[in-house]
């Protein structure tokens, strides 16, 4: 039995909704918005499929109906518009932060919660400075969305198959995502391309967030690219988070793997840490 709440179900959390349910890894499946109609018509819309995908969707009444979440996704707040970069969210998601996180700790405290709101470092780092949680059980989703982007450009250019290509992008999920190779900027610019064309982005997103609820409470111990806490690692001296190889299971982040980075990617990451720390 594992239950896990979407906190914001606009386009961002209704795919991660049904990318949780189409693949089935969880048995309860907690939906919250401030739109009570929006909410409410998300979860009858996957509720009505359950003899299909087997998982109980609930629409939350008030916060007592997330108790005992084992993971929390929290995709609440404003999007980017054309042109707009992620950081300049900040403030209006940092507002909304503050009025939801004391209410989720308080009826979950033993969740690990993904931060997918955008400007998803900084909001990932305020969370879990809000929820007073151990280390590790706040995490950002990241640069796991552009190393899967990533992946799929080299795999595309190549011709093989996705799932045999390996990289990683680390650093900031923003405009100072760490370079690569020359595909740096397609990763990179994605969001935006996407933006231009249908007004947001949502299936990769859902999608990525599905794949990381699976590796946290099959207690995977997987190695993922995801935002947290890198103050002394990499010789980052500010109190940020980025994203970086970290090995999770079920309690969050257990540990980061401190890979070998030439100089160059090195002074990438501390800059993208310079520039998160600003923001
Ligand atoms: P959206 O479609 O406008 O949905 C946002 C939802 O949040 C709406 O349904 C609101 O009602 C709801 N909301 C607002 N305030 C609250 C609150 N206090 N409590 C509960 N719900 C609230 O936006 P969309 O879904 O497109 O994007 C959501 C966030 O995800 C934005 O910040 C995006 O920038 C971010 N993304 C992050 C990505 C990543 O890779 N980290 C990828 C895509 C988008």
């Amino acid at each position: 039995m594992s239950k896990v709440t979407i906190v914001g179900v606009g386009s961002v959390g209704a795919a991660c909704a049904m990318a949780i349910v189409a693949q089935r890894r969880c048995s309860e499946l907690v939906l919250y918005d401030v739109n009570t109609d929006l909410v409410e018509g998300e979860a009858m819309d996957l509720q009505h499929a359950y003899a299909f995908h087997g998982v109980a969707v609930k629409a939350a009444n008030g916060w007592q109906d997330t108790s005992g979440s084992d993971i929390i996704v929290i995709t609440a707040g404003a999007r980017q518009k054309p042109g707009e970069s992620r950081l300049e969210l900040n403030g209006r998601n940092a507002a909304i932060m503050k009025s939801i996180v004391p209410n989720l700790v308080m009826h979950s405290h033993t969740a690990v919660i993904i931060v997918v709101s955008n400007p998803c470092d900084v909001m990932a780092k305020m969370v879990h400075d809000m929820s007073f949680l151990p280390p590790g059980r706040v995490l950002g989703s990241g640069t796991y969305l552009d190393s899967s982007r990533f992946r799929s450009f080299v795999a595309k250019r190549l011709n093989v198959d996705p799932v045999h290509v390996h990289g990683l992008i680390v650093g900031e999920h923003g405009d100072s995502t760490e370079e690569l190779c020359d595909m740096h900027s397609c990763v990179v610019s994605s969001a935006q391309d996407i933006i231009a064309k249908r007004g947001y982005t949502s299936s990769g997103i859902g999608f990525t967030v599905s794949r990381l609820v699976d590796k946290i409470l099959r207690d995977s111990h997987s190695v993922v690219p995801v935002s947290t806490s890198v103050k002394g690692l990499f010789g980052i001296t500010e109190d940020v988070f980025l994203s970086v190889p970290c090995v999770i299971g079920r309690s969050g982040v257990e540990r980061v793997l401190q890979i070998q980075m030439s100089p160059e990617e090195l002074q990438k990451l501390r800059d993208s840490a310079t520039r998160i720390a600003s923001a």
